[in-house]
C-alpha cells in the first residue's frame, strides 16, 4: 500500500506567519489602525482574501471592490519583500530529518498549503526537490477546512486518502485532513490541535520509531 505524506508550509515547514503579519500590520497602520500579534493568530492557514476581511472588519473599514483587490496586491507585494532574504537557516528544527527519512524509504511527498507564494519559498529554503507535487493557493479554490486541498494533493501522488498522513499546525487544516479520512499530525499545541490524530510541538519529538510505524502500518 503506497503511502503519501502532505506537508502544510506555514507554521510546519517554515514560520512566515511572522512575515505575513509585518505585511498586515504595514497595510493596517497605512489604513490608520493598529494590527496586533494576537489578531494575527486568526489568520493562520486562513486565505488571502478571507485575510483581508477579517483586517478591514478590525479597523472598522468599508471598502470597494476596487480598493479591496488593490490592498490584498499591496499587502503582497510587501510580503514578497520580507520573504525576499528567506534562507535554510529557516527551515523550522527537524524537518529535514523528516523529510530525509521519507525520501530514503521512498514516501511520496507533497506540499498542501493555502498559499500562493508556496513555491518560490520552498525554492528560497532549498526543499523543492523533496517534493512530487505541489498543492497551493493557486490550485485550490475551497479554503481549508475544506479537505479540496489534500484530496487534490493525494490524487496528484496517485495515493489513496486513507493512506496520507499530514502534517499541520491550524485547526482548520486538522479538519481538512480528517474530513478527507487522512491521519492528521498536529504540529504545535496539543490543547489548540486537540482533533488531530497524534500531537507533536515540533518535529523534534518525532522519533524514529513513530517514523516506521507510520510508513508501514
Ligand atoms: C498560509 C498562511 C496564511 C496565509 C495563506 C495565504 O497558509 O498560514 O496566513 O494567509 O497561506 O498565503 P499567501 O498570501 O501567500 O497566498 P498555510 O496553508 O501554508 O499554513
Ligand atoms: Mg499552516
Amino acid at each position: 500500500n503506497k503511502k503519501g505524506f502532505i506537508f502544510d508550509l506555514d507554521g510546519v515547514i517554515v514560520d512566515t506567519a511572522k512575515y505575513h503579519y509585518l505585511a498586515w500590520r504595514d497595510l493596517a497602520n497605512e489604513l490608520g489602525f493598529e494590527f496586533t500579534i494576537e489578531q494575527n493568530e486568526m489568520f493562520k492557514g486562513v486565505s488571502r482574501k478571507r485575510c483581508m476581511e477579517i483586517l478591514l472588519d478590525i479597523g472598522g473599514i468599508k471598502a470597494t471592490q476596487e480598493q479591496f483587490d488593490n490592498w490584498m496586491v499591496e499587502k503582497n507585494e510587501d510580503y514578497l519583500k520580507y520573504i525576499e532574504k528567506m534562507d535554510e537557516s529557516e527551515i523550522l528544527p527537524d524537518v529535514n530529518r523528516v523529510l530525509d527519512f521519507l525520501k530514503k524509504h521512498n514516501m511520496s511527498i507533497a506540499l498542501g498549503s493555502a498559499s500562493k507564494n508556496a513555491q518560490p519559498i520552498l525554492e528560497k529554503v532549498g526543499l523543492l526537490s523533496y517534493f512530487d507535487t505541489i498543492v497551493d493557493g493557486n490550485n485550490v479554490t475551497k479554503a481549508k477546512p475544506d479537505p479540496e486541498v489534500f484530496l487534490l494533493a493525494a490524487e496528484q501522488l496517485g495515493v489513496k486518502p486513507n493512506n496520507c498522513v499530514v502534517f499541520e499546525d491550524a485547526v482548520a487544516g486538522i479538519k481538512a485532513a480528517n474530513s478527507a479520512a487522512m491521519i492528521s499530525i498536529g504540529i504545535g499545541d496539543k490543547n489548540v490541535l486537540s482533533e488531530a490524530t497524534y500531537n507533536f510541538n515540533d518535529f523534534t519529538e518525532m522519533n524514529v520509531d513513530f517514523l516506521e510505524r507510520l510508513i508501514t502500518n
